[in-house]
């Protein structure tokens, strides 16, 4: 399971009673304020995913404290339970209990149909902890590449409802992406929509001590 030094992959880390609430906060969220929306890019174009943050407001490639490519409103608050579930999955990944791991920030992602995320690497966070994922719905091509560029070379991996990925240590800059969801894999009745992924990514911004 451990993929490369500081990235560890566990399969099904999310029981379906998890996995449900997960959904439904993810609604709560999407459906707060403006909601979720495909953000713009610099070069014009937009975003095939749809997201919500929590705890601070992305927009390629800065975060500010409020909506600001929305109606400005201030950003949905992180919540307690979700960090403390982002320490239980970096304790668990690195077999370490001690290791003090408190996100403040959240990226939720929404894939549908022909949804992919192009190969980047988070550069934005101010602190060097890992980057915690947790995948809901249908599976998807996940594809980890290297910490020079955005191309070869890369494996891909299957990634299912209820995974969990931890990225951190000498890996936290390498290059990743999802090139496309696997629609015909089974799908645990969770709450998603057919054919539908979400993902959350828990972060630790830098910017709150
Ligand atoms: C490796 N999301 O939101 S999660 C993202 O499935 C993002 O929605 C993908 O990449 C998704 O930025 C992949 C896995 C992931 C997330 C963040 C990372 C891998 C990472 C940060 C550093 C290295
Ligand atoms: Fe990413």
């Amino acid at each position: 399971r451990e993929l490369a030094p500081g990235v560890v992959h566990v399969p099904g880390w999310l029981d379906e009673t998890e996995q449900h609430a997960l959904v439904e906060a993810a609604r709560g969220w999407a459906a707060e304020g403006p909601g979720a929306r495909r953000a713009e890019l610099p070069n014009g174009g937009r975003m095939t995913v749809s997201a919500v943050c929590l705890g601070w407001h992305w927009i390629p490639y800065r975060y500010s404290a409020t909506r600001d490519d929305q109606d400005g409103s201030p950003v949905t608050p992180f919540p307690d339970w979700l960090a403390e579930l982002g320490a239980r999955a970096v304790a668990d990944a690195y077999q370490d209990p001690d290791v003090g791991y408190r996100p403040d920030v959240a990226l939720v992602n929404f894939y549908r149909g022909d949804a992919r995320l192009g190969m980047h690497a988070d550069r934005e966070e101010l602190a060097p902890d890992p980057v915690v994922s947790l995948s809901l719905g249908a599976g998807c091509v996940f594809r980890v590449g290297n910490t020079e560029n955005r191309g070869w070379p890369y494996t891909d991996l299957q990634l299912e409802s209820g995974d969990l990925v931890v990225f951190g240590r000498e890996n936290r800059l390498v290059h990743h992406g999802v090139p496309r969801l696997l629609p015909d894999l089974p799908v645990p009745p969770i709450g998603t929509a057919d054919g539908e992924r979400i993902n959350l990514t828990l972060r630790v911004s830098g910017l709150n001590g």
